[in-house]
C-alpha cells in the first residue's frame, strides 16, 4: 500500500544537473562541514554524517533532537540553500513559503544506514517534505503512519527526487543500505541525501 502524496521523480535531475546541485553542496559543506550526530540519551553515534542550509538545521546529540540556527561545531550560521535547490522546491513542492531546512545527509561505506523513523521534529506538517539523491543507489524503505504497518522498499538513483506530501508525510521511512560503488558521481564514492523542509508555519 503507497501512502497517498508519496511521489517518486525518476532521475529527475540529469547528469549535468546533478553536477550543479553537488557544487553548490561543496561550498556549502566548506562553510559548515559534515558532523556525525548523536543518539539521544544513549550518544550512540548515527552511522551517517550531517550539515545543513537554510535558517534551521536538524541537530541530534543526547539531549535530544531538534532544530538550531547555528552549526553546532563552528557556531555560524547555516549557509544559505542553494538555487538551484530551491529551483526543486518550487517547481514541486506547491507551497508557498521556501524551505526553512535542508537537511544534508552522507552515507559513505557499507554500513552506512538510517533506521526506519518518522520526521515529526517540525512544528507544522502542512508542507511536503522534498528529497533528492545524489551518487551511489539506496534502498528506500517507506511503511505506513504506525511503525508496525507493512513496508515496501525501492532503490533510490543519483538525480532521483521523492515527494512526500499529503498522508505520505508522516510515514515511517528509512534507508536499509547503500550500493558503494555504484554511482561515480561523487569523488570518492558515497551517497548524498538532501531534504528540504518547513519547520514554523509560514507567515499568513
Ligand atoms: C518519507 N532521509 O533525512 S530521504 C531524513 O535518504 C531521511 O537520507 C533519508 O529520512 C535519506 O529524515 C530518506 C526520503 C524521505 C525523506 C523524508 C521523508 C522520505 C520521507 C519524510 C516523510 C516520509
Ligand atoms: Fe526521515
Amino acid at each position: 500500500m503507497t501512502p497517498s502524496g508519496f511521489q517518486l521523480y525518476p532521475e529527475y535531475l540529469n547528469r549535468k544537473a546533478q553536477e550543479s546541485v553537488l557544487a553548490e553542496l561543496e561550498s556549502v559543506i566548506a562553510e559548515a562541514p559534515f558532523y556525525r550526530p548523536t543518539m539521544p540519551r544513549s550518544g550512540k553515534p548515527l552511522s551517517i554524517e550531517m550539515t545543513n542550509a537554510g535558517p534551521l538545521g536538524w541537530y541530534s546529540d543526547r539531549a535530544g533532537y531538534r532544530y538550531v540556527p547555528r552549526h553546532p561545531l563552528t557556531g555560524r550560521p547555516w549557509p544559505s540553500v542553494p538555487p538551484s535547490l530551491l529551483r526543486v522546491w518550487d517547481e514541486l513542492s506547491d507551497y508557498a513559503a521556501p524551505p526553512e531546512c535542508c537537511l544534508i545527509n552522507r552515507y559513505r561505506g557499507p554500513r552506512a544506514r538510517l533506521g526506519l523513523h518518522q520526521d515529526r521534529d517540525e512544528e507544522v506538517f502542512d508542507a511536503p517534505v522534498v528529497s533528492l539523491s545524489l551518487g551511489d543507489r539506496a534502498l528506500f524503505r517507506i511503511g505506513g503512519q504506525v511503525r508496525r504497518d507493512p513496508t515496501r522498499s525501492l532503490t533510490l538513483s543519483s538525480g532521483d527526487v521523492l515527494l512526500l506530501a499529503g498522508d505520505s508525510r508522516l510515514c515511517f521511512h528509512g534507508i536499509d543500505r547503500t550500493l558503494p560503488g555504484s554511482s561515480r558521481l561523487i569523488a570518492g564514492g558515497g551517497r548524498i541525501n538532501v531534504t528540504m523542509r518547513r519547520v514554523t508555519r509560514a507567515a499568513p
